[in-house]
């Protein structure tokens, strides 16, 4: 993913930083040479590299370290607060009213029907009572797309028809109780050019989404743009703006394209807020954009809030008791069971992990447990007593074979699923041992989770 290779090429500048006994002229300049590197690799505009690191060489050699901070940490700290300033740009919260009524705007294949399942089941998450409209009568099956989509999340669907505005004029009665409203609109292949060369709206959706603007008043009118689009972006952002107004952007396809750091500049440079990203096919893979959580992650810094976050989403009280033992390594085999669960509503092992702070190296074969695996494993574990579950120390040679035999695996396999027991154990040791991050989990933990 672009943030992958981004950030790893960050973390590594700023690694380089770190391990350097003192920062000279000289380390400064490799480090900020790093970072161009990975900044143009990532499409960031040059003009805008070319000011980020002008900004950091200039600062990092007049400006004294705040106290109680050292020159590396000063370097690191001017280094976050450029990138902050430069590719971040704003947080961007939803304004809605009390009947709140959302607009996505977007070219083919934004991802403009997906995101309205994604912010339709985040928004009911919240406790609120969703609608979806959909107005895309230009793609077959648009309707029947969001129907389905909303169908597997519990949120009522409505469209069906030839002309938007009466697609919305008849169905505003149906969506009068709901809290939110999402309209899904139609899409079109590209921008074309007016006379003058500028990127414009094919003029019929333009037409359209006026229409649809006028009779639906939307206070948030969303721009739906996948991250490849890299520096198109700007024009994008400005078509649309002229055409409706646009109120904020939603990054899709954030997990796929490695040049999403167009899109990102272009965004903070309009002074266009992302509201979320989209970072992967399914429903839940979506978040809110919060700038400095995006930075912190992205130079390895840790994106607790979140974790923490979707960890209290998950963990009901009883869990939440077993997840503070579970961090500091102390486990059986039936908390495993348990956690393997709940990762799996969390979502890929790998992407909890990328939320931790930095210092926590985790080989990646060592995350990638397919879904697979852990249905096998759960068989397995599914054939062991309990008090094997609770004690894995009673595990002879012979016990294995049994349990082996009653799940129809191999004795390898069983050995597998203990190896794969000791290693998280000894991970979450680990991690219990990096003092600093632990505390600082621990800490936000406490604030979060009742009774911790
Ligand atoms: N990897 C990835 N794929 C996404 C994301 N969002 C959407 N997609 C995929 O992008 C494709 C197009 O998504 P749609 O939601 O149909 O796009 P659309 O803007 O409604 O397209 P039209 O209705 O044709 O204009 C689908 O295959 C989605 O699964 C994302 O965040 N990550
Ligand atoms: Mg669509």
């Amino acid at each position: 993913m672009v943030l992958d290779k981004l950030g790893s090429a960050l973390r590594e500048s700023l690694r380089k930083i770190a391990r350097a006994g003192y920062i000279d002229k000289e380390t400064l300049e490799t480090t900020v040479k790093d970072i161009q590197r990975a900044l143009l690799a990532a499409d960031v505009n040059v003009k805008l590299v070319f000011k980020i690191s002008e900004n950091i060489k200039k600062r990092a050699s007049d400006e004294k370290p705040k106290t109680g901070l050292s020159k590396r940490e000063h370097v690191v700290n001017i280094v976050y607060e450029e990138l902050m300033s430069s590719l971040a740009g704003e947080a961007g919260e939803l304004k809605l009213k009390d009947k709140g009524r959302i607009m996505l705007v977007g070219l083919f294949g934004a991802g403009k029907t997906t995101t309205c399942a994604k912010l339709g089941k985040y928004l009911h998450k919240k406790g609120l009572k969703v609608s979806m409209i959909s107005t895309d009568t230009w793609r077959p099956a648009a309707y029947e797309q969001l129907k389905q989509l909303g169908a597997e999340n519990n949120i009522p669907v409505f469209g069906g028809g030839k002309d938007p505005v009466k697609i919305i004029k008849e169905n505003l009665d149906n969506v009068k109780d709901a809290d939110v409203v999402i309209v899904d609109s139609a899409g079109r292949d590209a921008l074309t050019q007016d006379a003058e060369g500028r990127s414009i709206i094919d003029k019929e959706l333009t037409e359209e989404l006026k229409k649809i603007n006028d009779a639906f008043k939307p206070e948030e009118k969303l721009l739906i743009m996948p991250a490849d689009v890299g520096q198109k972006a700007a024009d994008q952002a400005r078509a649309f703006n002229e055409t409706v107004g646009v109120t904020g952007v939603i990054l899709t396809k954030l997990d796929s394209s490695a040049k999403g750091g167009g899109a990102l500049t272009a965004c903070s440079t309009l002074g266009v807020p992302i509201k979320f990203v989209g970072t992967g096919e399914g429903v839940s893979e979506f978040d809110e954009f919060n700038p400095t959580k995006f930075i912190s992650k992205l130079l390895g810094m840790g994106d607790l809030e979140t974790l923490v976050k979707k960890t209290q989403e998950i963990f009901d009280e009883e869990d939440q008791e077993k997840a503070k033992d579970f961090v500091k390594g102390k486990f059986t085999l039936k908390d495993l069971y348990k956690q393997i669960q709940s990762m799996k509503k969390m979502g890929p092992l790998s992407k909890v992990m990328e939320m931790l702070p930095m210092g926590v190296d985790i080989p990646k074969d060592q995350m990638n447990m397919s879904e697979d695996r852990i249905k096998r494993f759960t068989t397995i574990m599914d054939s062991m007593t309990k008090e094997e579950l609770e004690n894995p120390e009673v595990l002879s040679g012979q016990r294995v074979k049994r349990i082996a035999k009653g799940a129809g695996a191999s004795v390898e396999e069983v050995r597998m699923l203990l190896k794969q027991y000791n290693m998280t154990k000894k991970m979450m040791k680990q991690m219990g041992g990096n003092k600093r991050g632990m505390n600082k989990m621990m800490k936000m933990l406490k604030g979060k989770i009742p009774g911790m």
